[in-house]
């Protein structure tokens, strides 16, 4: 027996590397002289692309012939990172394929590396996309990703001179393997136009929208591989092209140069991502993409709902849409227009389908970040769109005005249309509206939405509102992002926690385990010096492997406050020149994240933190105790390198503004502590892995709405802590930009003159108290350890398996369905 499992091994290691090579020679016309890595990259990602498409086929067949209910994931952002290692690990074929390449005289590493990350999108919201995209085809659940082919993702971040630069990520350039266009899954997409009013024989208005300008959504296809299971789900990317009658209408006129300059302008729809996070881009094109993305899948939703079923009274029942905030809200009056104008439906019947429809998850409080278009968008481009959304607004005041009589100023508020001076389409109200189910990302935004941002909704429809707080995929964040820690949970534990992330509860039991301790404790060290290779061979800066890796990782946003770990950063340093001899615990401060090409104060911040880094990293009196490294360009493979090397967690956002953080929840599933706020996930964190295992300090939430309230002045803090002050006077003065003195002066003047709204100065004595503590803490490594230990046990919640569950039982009404080999 046993050697017939060595035979069925060989077996498999020879059928791997004839498909890799039969894909090296015919698939990319290459041999083994003239085979770059990148070739190798692709022959290996079309060979584990073979794997995936029989399962492929079979799940979605088996969706076709069940018929059950699927959910249709709508997202403007899909943050997926490389596909290459997580397939295989998903296909439960890592090593198969390792060896087989590695026999071949390939380095597997290097070839994993080659790849491009697929950034299309900008942080937590489009990561968390990606995260649930895993669950779900891992959970069987019937699915489907809807978004767009950018043919640029998220730039790529340089630092010259200290300062943010943007590339763009040409990431199409080379080909996508993953990707198999569908010449065959094509919509057209409307613009512009004027809706014209007639009454038909039986004496209803009948609206049609004409003179439109029409642009073709065409779909490209990625699988999505569940972790141990046969399911294979799609994301499906809609890329624009100009259509025919578009051609023939340009190209008729003559002017050929001037058509082909039409043609390429209505494909630029599809071509760039905006790379701004928390805040919108009120552009004409970003409109634009919006309803692109909102119509091309709405229809294709339609059209795969017609293939079984003629009755469109039971959409709700076969179909659930979850607008990934509201950047695809566009969808809610689609599906009205399409029901209405297209189906012959009566507004009341299509109201009632869409709203059963629908859902929408809610990923901020920051008021710049709440999407309005102004009215007259909505008249050039979507006029038929906008009568419908008056038509729901009509209704909607009345519902207002019968439960809440003589309350002019609520509907004011409630309004789906904002009266102010100019006019604007309030898209989460839309959203609320036209959905049966609000839910935000963690237990304290959900109720911050519920009580003060759409309190007014809450009262009217308390039954929508619910919260589910968000998740991460453990295959990616730690089986296959950490190897060396997997493997020794692994070893005492077991692997089931890849699938039931609850499972890790049992290394409770271990945590006081010298063995397993020393253990973890190597792990730890090896993933440390692996970073600092990367930093020495990325930023040229030597680190010590024995400091405590102190790690804020994350789009760059005053809200974020990496300002305030700078603030304690230049107070060790002044304590240090104060006292050379001073008993410092040595730490390297590390940063990364892209700020929004147009945020300036978070480009300026970037440049606070390079040049803090200067002057620190060089200080003889230092002497190397405290270090601090910029690293560029953090995206999802980067992040896989930091989360498993880190010590210290920074969750540092003011209370009640991070509607949950996802990179919280990867550190701590990678053995850091976190030092943080009351905010977002950070309090459910502490909720699981104990106060005592966790950093708290600052402001709560509610006595930053109370202080600000009672009017909170930073200068008090600035005049009464000397500390602080001589660090502000520092930054002002220039000793961080001699060459330029004035240089940062917006930052200071933001925190001292212009109200510092995100109340740094109210916490940063706290903040230097609590990372008192932690230093602390760090000296007595053997506690550090089993604290580490204890966090990574308690992170059973926090995966987007959980997640996923709770959505698909209590807002789609969806189970999955086991797919079976060839069924
Ligand atoms: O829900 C995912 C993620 C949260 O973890 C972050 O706390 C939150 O800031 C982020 N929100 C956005 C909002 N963008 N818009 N609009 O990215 O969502």
């Amino acid at each position: 027996e046993e050697s017939n499992g060595i035979v069925e091994q060989l077996d498999q290691e020879m059928a791997i590397i004839k498909s890799f090579l039969e894909h090296l020679e015919y698939t990319l016309g290459k041999d083994k002289y003239s085979a770059t890595r990148y070739d190798g990259f692709n022959a290996l990602a079309y060979a584990v692309r073979d794997h995936l498409v029989e399962r492929w086929l079979d799940t979605q067949q088996a969706y076709y012939n069940s018929d059950d209910k699927r959910v249709y994931y709508i997202s403007m952002e899909f943050l997926m990172g490389r596909a290459l290692g997580n397939s295989l690990i998903n296909l439960g074929m890592y090593e198969d394929f390792q060896e087989a390449v590695t026999s071949l005289g390939y380095d597997f590493e290097a070839i994993l590396a080659e790849e491009q990350d697929a950034g299309l999108g900008n942080g937590g919201l489009g990561r968390l996309a990606a995260c649930f995209l895993d669950s779900m085809a891992t959970m069987s659940i019937p699915a489907y990703g809807y978004g767009i082919r950018y043919e640029y993702g998220i730039f790529r971040q340089h630092l010259v001179d200290g300062a943010q630069l943007e590339i763009p990520d040409n990431w199409l350039r080379y080909r996508n393997p993953w990707e198999l266009d569908r010449q065959e899954h094509l919509h057209t997409v409307k613009f512009y136009g004027r809706v014209i009013t007639t009454i038909n024989s039986q004496g209803q208005l009948v609206r049609e929208w004409v003179d439109t300008e029409d642009v073709m959504a065409m779909a490209y296809d990625t699988p999505i591989p569940g972790y141990q299971t046969h399911s294979v789900n799609t994301l499906r990317l809609w890329s624009a092209k100009s259509s025919r009658e578009f051609d023939l209408k340009f190209f008729n006129e003559g002017n050929y140069i001037r058509a082909v300059e039409k043609k390429m302008q209505s494909e630029t729809i599809s071509k760039v991502l905006y790379p701004a996070d928390n805040v919108i881009e009120g552009k004409e094109l970003r409109f634009k993409q919006e309803y692109f993305l909102a119509s091309a899948t709405v229809h294709d939703v339609l059209y795969r709902f017609k293939k079984k079923h003629n009755d469109l009274k039971l959409l709700p029942d076969k179909v659930a849409i979850q607008l990934n905030d509201t950047h695809p809200a566009l969808a809610i009056p689609e599906l009205m227009r399409v029901l209405i104008d297209l189906n012959g439906m009566s507004f009341d019947e299509a109201w009632e389908i869409t709203r059963k429809v629908f859902g929408y998850t809610n990923h901020t409080i920051l008021p710049e970040a709440l999407e309005q278009w102004p009215v007259w968008f909505f008249e050039q481009i979507l006029p038929r769109h906008l009568q419908i959304v008056y038509d729901i607004n009509d209704r909607f005041i009345k519902d207002i005005q019968a439960r809440f009589p003589d309350d002019p100023e609520r509907i004011a508020r409630m309004s789906i249309v904002e009266e102010h001076w100019e006019r604007k389409i309030r898209m989460a109200h839309l959203a609320i509206v036209g959905s049966h189910s609000v839910n935000g990302v963690a237990a304290l935004h959900t109720e911050i939405l519920k009580h003060e941002l759409f309190r007014d909704f809450f009262e009217m429809y308390p039954e929508r509102f619910n919260n589910k707080t968000n998740g991460i995929t453990q295959r990616r964040w730690l089986k296959m992002s950490n190897p060396l820690l997997s493997g020794l949970i692994d070893e005492y534990i077991g692997d089931a926690w890849t699938r039931d992330l609850y499972e890790l509860e049992k290394l409770r039991a271990v945590a006081g385990d010298p063995e397993f301790a020393g253990r973890w404790k190597e792990v730890k060290r090896a993933n440390k010096e692996a970073l600092c290779a990367y930093i020495l061979k990325h930023s040229g800066i030597v680190v010590d492997p024995d400091s405590m890796f102190d790690v804020q990782v994350k789009r760059i946003h005053e809200y974020k406050r990496q300002l305030l770990n700078v603030l304690h950063i230049i107070t060790l340093f002044n304590r240090i020149k104060d006292n050379p001899q001073a008993r410092v615990v040595p730490r390297t401060f590390i940063f990364a994240g892209k700020a929004a090409p147009s945020y300036a104060i978070a480009k300026l911040i970037i440049r606070l933190i390079t040049s803090v880094a200067e002057v620190v990293n060089r200080d003889p009196d230092v002497a190397g105790r405290i270090k601090v490294v910029f690293l560029a360009n953090y995206g999802v493979s980067l992040a896989e390198k930091i989360f498993p090397a880190s010590d210290l967690s920074e969750q540092i956002s003011t209370a009640g503004t991070e509607a949950s953080g996802t990179g919280n929840m990867k550190f701590a599933l990678n053995g850091a502590l976190t030092i943080g706020t009351l905010d977002g996930a950070n309090i459910e964190i502490m909720e699981e892995v104990g106060r005592d295992n966790i950093f708290i300090f600052g402001l709560t939430a509610a006595e930053v709405a109370e202080l600000k309230g009672r009017g909170y002045n930073p200068k008090e803090y600035y005049n009464s802590n000397l500390e602080l002050r001589r660090v502000l006077d520092m930054i002002s003065s220039g000793f961080f930009s001699p060459g330029t003195p004035e240089l940062f002066h917006p930052i200071t003047d933001s925190l001292l003159n212009l109200g510092d709204h995100y109340m740094l100065l109210a916490d940063y004595a706290s903040y230097l108290t609590c990372q008192e503590q932690v230093g602390e803490v760090f000296l007595n490594q053997d506690e550090w350890t089993r604290r580490a230990i204890l966090n990574t046990a308690g992170m059973g919640k926090f995966s987007s398996d959980r997640t996923i569950e709770e959505y698909a039982r209590e807002i789609w009404g969806i189970k999955p369905l086991d797919i079976r080999p060839g069924a």
